[in-house]
């Protein structure tokens, strides 16, 4: 049955034993076919009738301390769960601040439903000046969201919550606002249990089996397939079922920068395009591609560029995609799976099945190489002039410490670039923000994960000082869910990589860069005392591991300030430079590709 009929007279005939709901209950009936609960934001007269009802339904009941890390918290939530996530702010200043996160959900693909306050509609229709928490909010939104809509009505509340939960997950996965106006908050409503949610939208589409035959043709005909695996693979909780046919096609994997997680059990033959040597080669190598959860956008060089560049021709491309308008966009795509990858992933790999492909003669030499790559760099010489720790055993120190299982979560500039080279753990969720690059996600991606795992596993996450700043004051949310985080800052006191714009744009020494450096007086470890968790002070790069594993063992919210090398950080004086920022720069060929 499809149906998406909420009319009063048809729905009142099924109600649910002659017992009313009102709209904000409703609201979470419906949110919770969809796998979703919990709530992320700070409540109002709009939103505590809701906020009740969930925690009474066993919700989780998140406030944050800053609308805009509300939205970010939830959209780590949507990542986690697999599922949309619920994001309410209460009217005029509450939406607006939360607005940036709509932004970042647009550029992330992050199905998150932005139910936003607003005063009785009858407040907004007089002709009046000075009204209080009051702007037309719809129309400030709706460029940012793949949908805007107002429950004007009560008993529009089913279909605008289904139509919201299907366009944030149908074809590219982004936001919904939805507007929440006074008037309506407190009707009552006759219905009839909320519908699953095949029901009224399209769940998990497979591909046209034709097509899915031509792929199959095209990996069993080609010497080297490879599997390039996006964010979305993360995101759908698809993993298993991209191992499966990773083994049958005896290939290696490569990720993409937003996909940074490894998947269990394929982790060894998994390596990062642009940031491991092997990945160049299985790239020039590569004669069938297929593409899974991923825009193919610019830090891949849009499938055609850079690496690919050589070979390019001749290279066939698989590409599956929910969103059929996606197709072709950024490169010709030879077959293109149009579905669902949690359904088009087992398609492929039952047309393989009965003739896997052996493991491809190079994939033992790539993993060995690899993990000599790691070796090496763990072996470097890390000592620096002003005795700080260079950020490369910043990295490397912490990630060795990190528990097999744990959650990362990244934020950061230059830290953050010199993870991608250093990186000495295989994390299966790895939760940052990589096509919007918004410094600041960190924290409350980190709350926001850690809450849809039941605050289960360990969580580690590092990042660079300025961008811890940014939202700060959620440490109070992980004192408070006593989630098992351990952050690990690394203090240059400075908006490093900006530091280092700065030398390469005017030359080292020949500006003061105004703006970019700040107090050294900023202690990270007090701060988090000063707010319910622990604090650890780590001034030598060799005692960093220790520390990390000490704080996981202890089971408290910890915060470890590191010093670090601001010259080694910013990576911008004429004798140095960040590893990989020639590569990490190819990203922004304007106009080039
Ligand atoms: C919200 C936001 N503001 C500004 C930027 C531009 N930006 C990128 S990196 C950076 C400096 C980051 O400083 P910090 O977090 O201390 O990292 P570091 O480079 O020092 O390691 C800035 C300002 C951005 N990406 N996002
Ligand atoms: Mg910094």
């Amino acid at each position: 049955m499809y149906s998406d009929d909420t009319s009063a007279a048809a729905e009142s005939s099924a109600s649910k034993n002659g017992s009313t709901t009102p709209v904000y209950e409703r609201i979470l009936e419906l949110f919770e076919q969809e796998g979703v609960k919990a709530i992320f934001g700070i409540p109002d007269p709009n939103f505590v009738h809701m906020f009740v009802a969930a925690e009474k339904r066993g919700w989780k009941v998140v406030t944050p301390h800053h609308e805009l890390a509300a939205g970010m918290m939830a959209e780590a939530y949507a990542r986690m769960n697999g599922t949309p996530a619920l994001c309410i702010s209460t009217l005029g200043p509450g939406i607006s601040l939360t607005s940036g996160s709509m932004m970042n959900s647009l550029v992330e693909n992050s199905p998150v439903i932005y139910l936003g306050g607003q005063r009785a509609r009858i407040t907004e229709r007089r002709v009046r000046r000075g009204r209080i928490q009051f702007i037309q909010q719809e129309d400030l939104f709706k460029n940012s969201v793949k949908w805007s809509a107002s429950i004007e009505y009560a008993d529009q509340t089913d279909e605008i919550i289904r139509h919201a939960l299907r366009v944030c997950q149908s074809g590219t996965p982004g936001p919904v606002y939805i507007e929440y106006p006074g008037h309506v908050i407190l009707e009552e409503l006759d219905v009839p249990p909320a519908l699953p949610p095949r029901d009224y939208r399209l769940v998990e589409p497979g591909a046209d089996a034709d097509m899915v035959a031509r792929a199959a043709e095209l990996i069993k005909n080609a010497d080297c397939p490879i599997l390039l695996v996006g964010h979305a693979v993360q995101c759908t909780r698809a993993g298993a079922k991209v191992k499966e046919l990773a083994q049958l096609m005896g290939c290696p994997v490569l990720q993409t920068s937003g996909g940074t997680a490894f998947i269990e059990g394929i982790e060894e033959r998994t390596f990062p395009y642009l940031f491991a040597e092997v990945a160049d080669e299985i790239v020039a190598k590569s004669d069938v591609v297929v593409a899974i959860g991923t825009e193919i956008g610019e830090p891949v060089h849009y499938g055609r560029g850079y690496l690919w560049a050589e070979g390019n021709t001749d290279r066939k491309w698989v590409n599956i995609e929910l969103d059929p308008e996606a197709i072709g966009q950024n490169r010709p795509i030879d077959v293109p799976l149009v579905g669902d990858l949690r359904t088009v992933v087992p398609q492929l790999s039952a047309a393989l099945k009965d003739s896997p492909r052996s493991e491809h003669p190079d994939l033992q030499r790539w993993i060995k190489e690899d993990k000599d790559r790691l070796e090496s760099l763990a072996n470097e010489d890390f000592s620096t002039d002003s005795g700080r720790v260079h950020t490369g055993q910043w990295v490397i120190e912490t990630t060795k410490a990190m528990p097999e299982n744990a959650i990362h979560v990244r934020d950061g500039g230059c830290t953050v670039i010199f993870t991608w080279t250093y990186l000495q753990s295989k994390p299966r969720d790895v939760i940052w923000n990589q096509n919007f690059g918004c410094l600041g996600t960190g924290l409350p991606y980190a709350v926001g994960a850690s809450i849809a795992d039941g605050g289960q596993r360990p969580v580690l996450f590092t990042t660079s000082d300025s961008s811890f700043l940014y939202h700060i004051g959620e440490l109070e949310v992980v004192q408070r869910f006593n989630l098992p985080m351990v952050i690990v800052v690394a203090v240059d006191n400075a908006w490093g990589l900006e530091v280092g714009v700065y030398k390469r744009t005017f030359g080292h020494g020949n500006t003061n860069e105004p703006g970019v450096h700040w107090s050294k007086n900023v202690r990270f470890d007090k701060m988090a005392e000063a707010l319910g968790c622990e604090g650890m002070y780590v001034e030598k790069g060799e005692d960093i591991g220790k520390a990390v594993s000490e704080a996981f063992a202890s089971g408290k919210p910890t915060v470890i300030h590191v010093p670090i090398d601001p010259v080694i950080n910013h990576g911008g004086n004429e004798n140095l430079n960040t590893p990989n920022y020639d590569r990490f720069r190819t990203w922004y060929a304007e106009g080039q590709q």
